[in-house]
């Protein structure tokens, strides 16, 4: 009897250590299973959410491109940009303008400004563009053809894949006009805004033909505007570089820009070939069909009369240039507005009267 009731206890004894063997069993894998639930719900949470050790490794990723020289977007569009090709592949070839007068700023806002940034500045989207191309329009009272232009140029510029801006230089005051001046004027404004590299100068009324003629520059200053419907499609005089031109920036700086005195019409153009010619350059052009350009008919402007002393002038521009040009110029910004389609820049540049 009192053996049978030792080995009942030394049997209970061993099944407690076995019910606590169980229970620290038990208790382990409950904790185990509860830090792997914890775990898995955290990540589903983090991600949905966006956990930082997880954003920071996109942002360090990005850090990287950009670094490497792509463009930096918004964290949604993230993306390398590639150089865009050369030539353009959405390039049509030669095309149709036809001045429509009753065309409103209003409406060729509606219609083209929608890519555009504000101030009439465009890059391509979905390429690093090969050129940053400051577009430069001497202008005074010829609102509707700056509409047509607008209207006309702005999608052949951005079907070219230039980043690129588009600066109206408007002279104050009713003084005597002088166009070179004003692209002397828009150069250095145009540097204030982007760091640019290149300078199309040209006239408001003047509409390329043909949109494989690029607004950028090349080896070469370029005479873009070759074969202009007003003298028949053809170049009137072989020395001829009004109309469109363009211009890298050291380039510009060689011929110390265009001369600041040439007042009233005519010869500005023509000095600035000789300027180019002085530094050892020559003119590049496109061929005569590339290079087409249609005029607006108009009469020649109020205070912009031929000015004779300006045929005289051009015979001096090799002994005048050093002196005369973007290292002398002098002028004042009255106003600067950002349309949704280009910088309106109105400048007093010191005009003698008229
Ligand atoms: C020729 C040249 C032009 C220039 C000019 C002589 C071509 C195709 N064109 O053009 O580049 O050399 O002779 O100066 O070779 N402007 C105004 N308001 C004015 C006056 C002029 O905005 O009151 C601007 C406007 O951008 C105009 C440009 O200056 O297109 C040239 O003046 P223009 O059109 O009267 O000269 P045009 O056609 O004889
Ligand atoms: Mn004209």
């Amino acid at each position: 009897m009192f053996r049978t009731a030792k080995m009942i206890r030394k049997l209970f004894c061993f099944l407690v250590a076995l019910i606590l063997l169980r229970l620290v069993f038990l208790a382990k894998v409950f904790i185990n299973s509860k830090d792997s639930f914890l775990t898995s719900t955290a990540i589903q949470y983090l991600l949905a959410n966006g956990n930082y050790t997880f954003s920071w490794r996109v942002k360090e990723t990005e850090d990287r491109k950009v670094s490497q020289g792509t463009t930096h977007m918004p964290a949604s569009m993230n993306k390398t940009l590639g150089p865009c090709t050369d030539p353009p592949p959405n390039l049509v070839g030669p095309l149709r303008v036809e001045f429509n007068l009753s065309l409103t700023l209003e409406e060729v806002r509606k219609e083209i400004s929608r890519p555009l940034q504000e101030g009439g500045r465009y890059k391509p989207p979905d390429c690093v563009a090969i050129q940053k191309v400051a577009i430069i329009i001497p202008f005074r009272n010829r609102h509707e053809h700056l509409i047509q232009w607008l209207y006309y140029v702005h999608p052949i510029l951005m079907r070219q894949q230039l980043d690129y801006g588009v600066y109206v230089i408007n002279q104050d005051g009713d003084g005597l006009f002088n166009r070179a001046k004003l692209m002397n004027t828009g150069y250095v404004e145009a540097l204030k805004q982007y760091d640019y590299d290149c300078f199309v100068f040209s006239d408001v009324d003047l509409f390329p033909l043909d949109d494989r003629n690029i607004y950028k520059c090349f080896d070469n200053p370029r005479h873009l505007s070759v074969a202009v419907d007003k003298f028949n499609f053809i170049l009137p005089y072989g020395t001829i570089f009004g109309g469109v031109s363009s211009f890298f920036k050291n380039q510009f700086l060689k011929t110390n820009g265009f001369s600041n005195t040439y007042w009233g019409w005519g010869g500005e153009d023509d000095d600035m070939y000789k300027r180019t010619i002085f530094r050892g350059m020559s003119i590049s052009r496109p061929d005569s069909q590339t290079g087409r350009y249609k005029m607006i008919v108009h009469n020649r402007d109020l205070h912009n009369e031929v000015n004779p002393e300006n045929a005289e002038k051009v015979g001096h521009a090799e002994t005048t240039m050093d002196e005369d040009g973007i290292n002398s110029l002098k002028y004042t910004v009255k106003e600067i507005v950002k349309d949704a389609l280009y910088t309106f820049i109105t400048v007093d540049i010191q005009a003698p009267a008229s």
